[in-house]
Order: structure tokens, then C-alpha cells, then sequence
């Protein structure tokens, strides 16, 4: 299938993020879709470029106050990489840009730092989620948005972790507007944003697969007894995980949620797919004990193909660098041959 990607992303590069109040080396950086993309270009997938799409797109589903909010953040910040030393909390020495800073407001958590180039890069991001969402209306074709930064958390009018504009919900909005639409979130963490965007939508499902929000990020949301509201009334549907999860075990939860997807008879399905479920991965997966290896990404991808619908999918998480092209590839070939 063809994989939506731009280097803009690439000027998305802060160097750390703060956790109770230390600073520590960011997870969400760069080197993670390039990864995917090498993965994917080798295993013969074609690498095209999005579609930059208009302001009004990203204002479909955030406020105008908020999207300015980041464009003048992200011009105030220098442009220019000033080095400068640094000590984590675990006292291990680094250097980090001075053209970093933390938004103070309009954000949820200190885990999403912005850079001069984070404004550009989220537009973008948007743009090939947007691209995707445009194909799939045109020809039914599956393509594979290569977001960055992720868009998941990223609420109406806050940003968190590591998003800024909600990637999946802009292509959904669009989608919306010419059938019903299922999303579908198998990142490690619960789609807050995303659930918040369309919480009242009787014409949006989101349907999420999730690490229990008692015990991991984002806490706030994710939690099953959260149905929806007004027309959306039962249109939400999350399914926390405990610890310790097996592939198997997941593959059951994930059989419920599809249950939940088919029920609904949308006309597009769009896909939030994140790689952190991994065992090894550093800031999730291996965190929760998850026992999901890199075999059980195809057999999730089969499962969502099996449903029929005209799908697309969307980039989130995934943080252990080294197999992220690999995930990626058995993810999408586990799709391909159903
Ligand atoms: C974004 B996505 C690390 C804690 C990290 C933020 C997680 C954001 C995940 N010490 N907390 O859903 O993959
Ligand atoms: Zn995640």
C-alpha cells in the first residue's frame, strides 16, 4: 500500500521532556518515522508526499484561539539549535537546543515540548492524515498515513502527549462528511482527543483498545463507563487492559472491539496504530508487562482488514526505535493478506 510521509517532520526535534519536574531525553523523536518509513519502503511499500491542506481543515476539530496558540509559540521559539549542557534526573549528562520551551498553557501534561519547527511539522502531519482520508473517499484506496508528531491526545483546544493537532479526528471530520465513520485506536494509550472530538457525535464511533488509565498515561479518560453524550450516546466504547496482557489475550479484547466497529456499519474505518503494545517497548509496552511480540502486529492487522471496510491508517505511538520498521511492516502485511 502506499505510505503517506514528509520529511517536514524532521524539524519537529526537541531533546527532552519533563517528568515530575525533571528533564529527561524525549521518546518521541525523529529517528522513530524514519524507521518506519525505511521499514516500510523495504518491504516494497511506495513512499509518496501528502497534500498540505488548508487552515480550515484543522479548525474543522480545534479552536481557532488554539491553532494560532502554537503557530505564534512555534515562531517565537529561535530557530537556530543553540547547544547547551543539561543533567537528567537519573544524573546522566546531555545537550539540549535553548530553541525548546514548554507551553504553559492550552496543554495537558509537560510531555509535549514545542520547537521553532513544531508549527510546520503538526500542519503537515495533519496534511498526510488529511491525504489519506481524501484517497479513501476518492477510490476506496488503503493508505498509510506516516504521521509526526502523533495526534491522539490532542484535545480540541489542548495539546499532549507529544500531539498538537489530532491527526486521525481531522481525517475523520473529512471522512464525516461524506459517510459514517469508525475509529479504531490500538495505540498503548487511551485516545483521549480523539474520544473528546467526537463525544457527542452520533455519526463518529471511537472504539479503543487501551492500557488501564488507573495505572498509565494519559489517567484522565479511558475508562469503559465513558459511553458518549447527547447524540453520541453509545457511540464511545474503551477497553482498558490489565497488565500483563498476552497476544492471545488481546487478540480477544480486540475481537470485542471489532464486534463494536461492525455493529455500526460505518462506511470508513480509520485507524489509530500505535507500535507501543510491543513487550520491549520502553516507555509502554514493557512497562505494563505486555506480552505482545512482533508476530501478533500481523495478526492484529488481519483481524481489522477482515472487517471489509474501507479503511485507512493512521501513525501514533511506538517507542523502541530499533523494531519500529519492522512492526510496521508485519502490521501491514498481516493487513494485505488478511
Ligand atoms: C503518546 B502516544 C515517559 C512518560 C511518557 C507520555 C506518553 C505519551 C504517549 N516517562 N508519557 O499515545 O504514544
Ligand atoms: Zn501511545
Amino acid at each position: 500500500m502506499k505510505v503517506i510521509y514528509s520529511p517536514e517532520h524532521l524539524n519537529h526535534n526537541p531533546q527532552s521532556e519533563v517528568y515530575d519536574g525533571a528533564l529527561y531525553p524525549i521518546s518521541e523523536h525523529p529517528e522513530r518515522a524514519e524507521q518506519i518509513m525505511q521499514g516500510l519502503h523495504t518491504a516494497g511499500h511506495e513512499i509518496v508526499a501528502p497534500v498540505q491542506i488548508d487552515l480550515e481543515s484543522i479548525t474543522a476539530v480545534h479552536t481557532p484561539r488554539y491553532v494560532e496558540y502554537i503557530r505564534r509559540q512555534s515562531a517565537a521559539i529561535m530557530a537556530s539549535q543553540i547547544e547547551q549542557e543539561w543533567t537528567d534526573g537519573d544524573g546522566g549528562v546531555h545537550t539540549r537546543t535553548r530553541s525548546q520551551r514548554h507551553a504553559s498553557n492550552f496543554i495537558m501534561d509537560s510531555y509535549t515540548p514545542l520547537v521553532n519547527g513544531t508549527y510546520g511539522a503538526a500542519v503537515t502531519s495533519a496534511s498526510v492524515a488529511a491525504s489519506a482520508a481524501d484517497r479513501l473517499i476518492a477510490d476506496a484506496e488503503t493508505t498509510y498515513a506516516l504521521c509526526r508528531p502523533p495526534g491522539h491526545h490532542a484535545e480540541r483546544q489542548r495539546m499532549g502527549g507529544y500531539c498538537f493537532f489530532n491527526n486521525v479526528a481531522i481525517a475523520a471530520q473529512k471522512l464525516s462528511e461524506s459517510g459514517s465513520v469508525a475509529v479504531l485506536d490500538i495505540d498503548f494509550h487511551h485516545g483521549n482527543g480523539t474520544q473528546g472530538i467526537f463525544y457527542d457525535r452520533g455519526d463518529v464511533l471511537f472504539v479503543s483498545l487501551h492500557a488501564n488509565p488507573d495505572r498509565q498515561f494519559p489517567y484522565l479518560t479511558g475508562w469503559s463507563d465513558e459511553q458518549g453524550v447527547g447524540d453520541g450516546r453509545l457511540c464511545n466504547a474503551n477497553f482498558p487492559i490489565d497488565d500483563g496482557i498476552n497476544g492471545h489475550e488481546y487478540d480477544g479484547l480486540l475481537a470485542e472491539a471489532l464486534d463494536r466497529v461492525v455493529d455500526f456499519k460505518p462506511d470508513f474505518l480509520a485507524v489509530s496504530v500505535g507500535y507501543d503494545t510491543y513487550k520491549l517497548d520502553p516507555i509502554a509496552g514493557a512497562k505494563a508487562d505486555f506480552r505482545i511480540d512482533v508476530t501478533d502486529f500481523a495478526t492484529m492487522g488481519s483481524a481489522i482488514r477482515s472487517l471489509d471496510i474501507p479503511t485507512m491508517l493512521v501513525q501514533e505511538g511506538g517507542y523502541y526505535v530499533p523494531d519500529l520498521g519492522k512492526l510496521a511492516a508485519t502490521f501491514v502485511r498481516g493487513f494485505e493478506n488478511n
